[in-house]
């Protein structure tokens, strides 16, 4: 044996650890035969052949993961921009309105876009296919967010966003079922988390896959009737059931724990039997990551608690209670539209880099 072969051979010995025979090349020339050198090249080109094929297959699996990570972090930052999107136009319809609740409507339009883009399983040109999955606006006083973001998914013109606050608009103060995309009649706060529930346990007994979202806010939480509905969701094990939070620290007059104090949301939750966790609210990622980890067949309901804050994306606004209800001046709309407008901007640039 040459000492070409006798390379080649240990190279082979180490490079193809799934070669059965690779250590044995060139070092046993019994298998072949004193006089076979050229049968040995031929089997060694082989294998280096086959290494060669491994090598190709295992960089194609890479790129194939790089790939869908990079599609993945697309689909984000289009969710992202999405977000803002709605952001824009729900202050263009509120400052035309002139109401809407912005504050709760800014804190919760990245979970609602998440939802609507991503989580949710619909069909906007079916809004009543039965195998949807059905979504409760239990915070209902921030219709308008939700009135953008079933605009820009499809359910409706929008010329009828246009329409808010003008007499004859489909669109009321609060979602009403009038609306295509709009399950549940709500407003009154407290009340969505028992219909969830009871929708949750109608698929239960119907043996239907859909899921059932409700979005709820934290000052929200003092209604006693939502522990009803929790206790309920538990004894029927209602791992169809999402239940999400917008955690933005504020409700109406003030901070939550001034007005009434939740402590922690976490373990009450946790002691009524549900299925618990915690997420940044105002991160398209973390929203979709958190969900990601929700088991649907555990036998629990499931609970995300999405910390946020309110007025999100104004920073005027940001943690500022008056802006649960208020409606800017023209001068500070115009300040809310250059700064949303540059972040569309910044993540527009972004996406065409990445194309
Ligand atoms: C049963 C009931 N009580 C009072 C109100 C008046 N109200 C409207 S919004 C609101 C505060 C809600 O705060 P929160 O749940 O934290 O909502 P967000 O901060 O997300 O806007 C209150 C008390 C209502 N809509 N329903
Ligand atoms: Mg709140």
């Amino acid at each position: 044996m040459n000492l070409a072969e006798k390379t080649l051979g240990s190279y082979l010995g180490i490079c193809l650890p799934f070669c059965k025979s690779s250590n044995k090349i060139g070092s046993s020339p019994s298998i072949l035969g004193n006089h076979s050198y050229d049968l040995r090249i031929v089997l060694n080109l082989l294998y280096f052949l086959r290494f060669l094929l491994f090598l190709c297959f295992y960089l194609f699996l890479l790129l194939l993961i790089t790939k869908l990570y990079h599609l993945y972090e697309m689909n984000t930052k289009e969710i992202k921009l999405q977000s803002e999107k709605n952001r824009k136009r729900l202050l263009e319809v509120a400052f035309s309105a002139q109401a809407a609740h912005l504050g709760g409507g800014l804190s919760s339009m990245n979970i609602l876009t998440a939802l609507y883009f991503n989580i949710l399983c619909i069909n906007p040109s079916n809004p009543k296919d039965p195998t949807r999955d059905r979504f409760v606006m239990s915070k209902g006083h921030c219709a308008e967010s939700l009135y953008v973001t079933l605009e820009s998914r499809g359910f409706f013109p929008r010329e009828w966003t246009d329409s808010l606050g003008k007499f004859g608009s489909i669109l009321a103060g609060h979602p009403t079922i009038d609306v295509p995309g709009i399950e549940v009649n709500t407003g009154s706060l407290g009340h969505g988390l028992s219909v969830g529930v009871g929708m949750a346990l109608a698929a239960k007994m119907n043996q239907e896959k859909h899921k059932i979202f409700v979005l709820m806010g934290d000052g929200e939480q003092g209604e006693g009737s939502i522990y009803e509905a929790a206790m309920a969701a538990n004894h029927y094990r209602l791992d169809n059931l999402i239940a999400i939070i917008d955690r933005n620290g504020l409700q109406i007059s003030g901070p939550t724990e001034d007005v009434m104090s939740l402590n922690s949301i976490h373990q009450r939750w946790t002691a009524l039997g549900w299925d618990v966790y915690e997420m940044n609210g105002d991160h398209i990622e973390e929203i979709l990551s958190t969900y990601s980890k929700v088991n649907c067949s555990n036998k629990k309901p499931h609970l995300l608690i999405a910390h946020t804050t309110k007025g999100k994306g104004v920073s005027f606004m940001e943690h500022v209670a008056e802006w649960h209800h208020k409606i800017p001046s023209k001068e500070q709309y115009q300040l809310a539209i250059e700064e949303i407008d540059r972040r569309i901007k910044h993540i527009e640039e972004d996406l065409d880099e990445n194309m």
